[in-house]
């Protein structure tokens, strides 16, 4: 037994002992696992780094419990892996020369070994068993590894996709077979890396002590690991069957409202009746937003949600393992929320605007079919009302407060690695070198949208051709309360045309920032046959429409990332619609696609579902708007020669005055 004296010693708690016994394992010699100097590898050290500095310098640490890092022992890697394989790192340590140990490195699937990979795959092992250990004494609550390198690609005889041992297989393999005296007979493990957990579904394959749950990129098993391993279909085996959950992303760009309503709908009601007598989470850190390999978009704020939403479950008593992620800052804040979730119990009560994509209910519903013979919970259909809130993929978002600016710009209730990685001196990422980058030259996705032609379709005043030349070349037209800077590139559209589409325009708001008083234009994200409404398409550059993306609500150019990427044009002619999550406190935050002209696809910008459904509840007004707002949009359709002076006025007050 250990001691509980050295670890209560150790406890030095900032908040008058409200906190819960959180363990953290941290141990330097894992940075020893390291790629040759010339692969610039993402599994790389600064990742542990990264993790623990943004713990210290934002005071999380001190009130954890700090353990050392601990070998494993041989008899209990030989509860997963094979003897072959254990020799095979163990041997690593004795290949003292690069070129050898990248030849034998080159024998498995995304592999490099280092000298000290030999140490840091013991500890990282070691480690996970010995939080695993501690949280099921009860002598600490909760724990979380900071290790590598990561373990749930590695399979029973050899290592695999940056992972040398399974390190979470091994504890939950040592809890269940080697101690039985700690009362842990039912281990729910969740894998929330970004990549699917092949290595652990096998292990446990046929256990039905173990519920393994692996939400991943699938992409038709195209993406790594690749194969249909980690379809939905492998469901386990023998005892084991339905004791196997896999939940395939059709494609990346899933957000927080995608695994918050996997979690609503499978997740949490099969938990709820398997009753894990501890949690064990894969935390892979590359669904993050910003991850280079993932392209998913999980916030600091959504994992602290799904983190929390596990804590009712095993009295809380969660391990968590460090497997992917390696976008230093995702991976830093990310841990950190997480960390501040086990430290509390809590995450913040924040409500989300935001909808999952249709695919991803489409995976829910096909997930909650394949597996409702063994859990009943998970049987009948979701309701029409949830299911058909789709579309949008998209952050959470707080409460409009402010109805008076075009744009609400608050600071994010989402810590970014600016609000907290700031104060960390010791952390040798190379961060200033990237913004001094990002400040001297034009960051590369504006050569590579400025490649690709969209036609931009309003229905507001940019209808008026003076007036989206101010969004073009900078300016500022009668009625307009402010100047506009333009787009970077100031070159003229290269074709302009009309049409109609099949969605309600109406006003809305109270005044906005360029012309004053007076609701704005919005067209419905929806289509309705009953409607037609006047759009004049402007073929532009993708680097311009992100630029008018930026003007419309109100952001500063000089961003180094694109609000709408080439991903996301191919991603919207399939979901029809994408919420800009960085402008999500916008008005005009959601991309809409109408269609191809040509073969150019047509997009729009316009409200958000969700705030259709609060102007329809009266939560936002509707307004009529104001007489140079009018008048721009009726002379932009008599310009455009669309509708006579007569007509365009009727259009315009029908659209103000029907109720929607
Ligand atoms: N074309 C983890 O996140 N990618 N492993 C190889 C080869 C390997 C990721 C791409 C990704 C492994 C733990
Ligand atoms: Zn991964």
């Amino acid at each position: 037994m250990e001691s509980n004296g050295e670890i209560e010693s150790s406890l030095s708690r900032s908040n008058g002992g409200e906190d819960r016994r959180v363990g953290l394992i941290f141990d330097e010699r894992i940075c020893k696992h390291y790629a040759p100097a010339e692969e610039d590898h993402p599994e790389c050290p600064d990742r542990i780094l990264a993790i623990w500095s943004l713990l210290n310098s934002s005071g999380l640490a001190k009130r954890c419990i700090i353990l050392k890092a601990k070998d494993v022992e041989d008899n209990h890697l030989a509860l997963v892996h094979t003897k072959k394989h254990i020799s095979l790192i163990k041997s690593i340590s004795s290949v003292n020369s690069e070129s050898k140990r990248s030849r034998l490195a080159a024998r498995f699937n995304s592999i490099y070994f280092s000298e000290g990979s030999t140490e840091a795959a013991s500890l990282a092992a070691g480690s996970v068993i010995e939080a695993a250990e501690k949280v099921a004494k009860g002598e600490l609550d909760s724990a979380f590894a900071i290790v590598r390198p990561p373990g749930h690609h590695a399979v029973e005889g050899e290592p695999m996709g940056f992972c040398l041992y399974n390190n979470v297989a091994i504890a939950t393999s040592y809890l269940l077979n080697e101690r039985r005296d700690l009362g842990i007979n039912k281990i729910l493990i969740v894998d929330w890396d970004v990549h699917h957990g092949n290595g652990t579904q096998k292990m446990f394959y046929k256990d039905p002590r173990v519920l393994f749950f692996s939400v991943h990129r699938y992409d038709s098993g195209t993406f790594y690991p690749s194969g249909h391993d980690g379809s939905y279909i492998m469901t386990g085996e023998d005892s084991g069957a339905g004791h196997n959950i896999n939940v395939p992303w059709e494609h990346g760009r899933c957000g927080d409202a995608d695994y918050l309503a996997l979690w609503d709908n499978i997740l949490i009601p099969v938990a709820k009746v398997f009753n894990p007598d501890m949690i064990i989470v894969s935390a892979g850190f590359d669904a993050a937003i910003g991850d280079p390999l993932g392209g998913c978009r999980i916030t600091p704020h959504g994992y602290s949600i799904m983190l929390d939403k596990l804590m009712e479950f095993a009295g809380g008593k969660i391990v968590m393992a460090l497997e992917g992620g390696y976008n230093l800052n995702s991976i830093a804040t990310s841990a950190w929320a997480c960390v501040d979730v086990l430290l509390h119990g809590k995450a913040p009560n924040v409500v989300s605007e935001a909808y999952p994509f249709a695919s991803t209910w489409r995976v829910i519903q096909e997930v909650r079919r394949e597996l409702s013979t063994y859990w009943p919970v998970l049987g009948g259909e979701l309701p029409e009302k949830t299911i058909n809130k789709t579309t949008q993929i998209a952050i959470l978002s707080s409460d409009y407060e402010d109805k008076t600016e075009d744009i609400v710009l608050s600071v994010p209730e989402v810590p970014t690695i600016e609000d907290v990685i700031q104060p960390l001196s010791n952390l040798k990422i190379d961060l200033d070198s990237q913004v001094d980058q990002e400040a001297n030259m034009k960051p590369s996705w504006r050569s590579e949208l400025s490649k690709v032609d969209v036609w931009y379709a309003s229905y507001g005043s940019n209808m008026k051709m003076s007036r989206f030349r101010c969004y073009i070349e900078g300016g500022q037209v009668e009625g307009m309360m402010r100047l506009c800077v333009g787009s970077m590139d100031k070159s003229k559209p290269k074709g302009i045309i009309w049409k109609t589409f099949p969605h309600r325009l109406f006003f809305a708001r109270e005044r906005t920032a360029t012309w004053g008083p007076g609701g704005v234009a919005f067209l419905h994200p929806n289509s309705n046959v009953q409607e037609k409404t006047h759009l004049c398409l402007y073929k532009i550059t993708l680097e311009q429409f992100n630029d008018v993306l930026l003007q419309e609500n109100g952001l500063n150019l000089e961003t180094s990332h694109p609000l709408f990427d080439s991903a996301a044009l191919q991603t919207i002619q399939t979901e029809k619609s994408i919420l800009v999550e960085l402008v999500q406190r916008g008005w005009y935050h959601n991309v809409v696609y109408l269609g191809n002209e040509g073969d150019i696809p047509v997009l729009t910008m316009t409200c958000s579902l969700s705030d259709v459904d609060n102007f329809i509840s009266g939560k936002f007004p509707i307004n009529p708007p104001c007489k140079e707002y009018a008048n721009t949009l009726i002379t932009g359709l008599v310009e455009g020669e669309q509708l006579s002076e007569e007509e365009a006025s009727a259009y315009i007050k029908e659209a103000s005055s029907k109720p929607l």
